[in-house]
């Protein structure tokens, strides 16, 4: 049995359709980011670093989306969601690493800018660039690394549902979907899936 603590409307997002998405035996633990409950204590126990998703395996606790997503994809062997050979293998380890390390870090300049200056003024400044980033890690994605119609190919992988994320980060961010007509089609196509929906149907709202 797993168990994945998730804030709704989070990253945890993905890794919770993965879940849906192979048939897993799993639990949900709500950890309300918006109350500041990934700082208590009960959390910190968790994942000491306070965030959202964590994953409860029988071995201990998983952090981070890529190690998070290729675990659960690792243990469900026959859902097919690990491309085969190494290449392919690292070059999907490379796509979900620029989501986690690149693409994530430039949204999260929008509402946790404290992160990286106390000045208050300098935090609203960093906001007008969030999108201009988003819409430049969008282009790379879109003319480069998106093979279609899934992120790796003509196999839906452990990838897809963390792109899932980028488009609603990015309308968060002001940013139009219709100059990324490859992404707007796997980001329709995800939500076409009833594994999507399903874990859709838990973060609303
Ligand atoms: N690199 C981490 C990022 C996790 C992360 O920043 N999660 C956010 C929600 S999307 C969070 O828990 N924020 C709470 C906070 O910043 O206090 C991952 O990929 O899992």
């Amino acid at each position: 049995m797993l168990t994945l603590y998730y804030s709704k409307g989070t990253s945890a997002l993905a890794p919770h359709i993965l879940l849906e998405e192979v048939g897993a035996d799993y639990a949900l633990k709500e950890v309300p980011i918006d109350t500041g409950a990934q700082a208590q204590p009960a959390f910190q126990q968790v994942n000491p670093k306070g965030r959202v998703p964590a994953l409860k395996a029988p071995e201990g606790v998983i952090t981070e989306n890529p190690a998070i997503l290729g675990y659960i994809a690792a243990v469900h062997r026959d859902a097919q969601m690990l491309p085969e050979t190494p290449f392919d293998r690292a070059r999907a380890e490379a796509f979900n690493a620029y989501l986690c390390a690149t693409v994530h870090v430039a949204f999260a300049h929008m509402a946790r800018g404290a992160r990286w200056t106390d000045d208050t003024d300098a935090q609203a400044a960093l906001k007008p660039k969030v999108a201009d980033n988003l819409a430049e890690c969008a282009e790379v994605i879109e003319k480069h690394l998106l093979k279609g119609p899934w992120a790796m190919g003509d196999r839906y992988t452990y990838c897809d549902p963390y792109l899932f994320l980028l488009p609603r980060w990015m309308a968060k961010a002001g940013v139009e979907i219709a100059p990324y007509p490859r992404l707007a089609a796997h980001h329709a196509a995800m939500q076409a899936r009833p594994a999507t929906l399903a874990a859709l149907a838990v973060h609303q709202v």
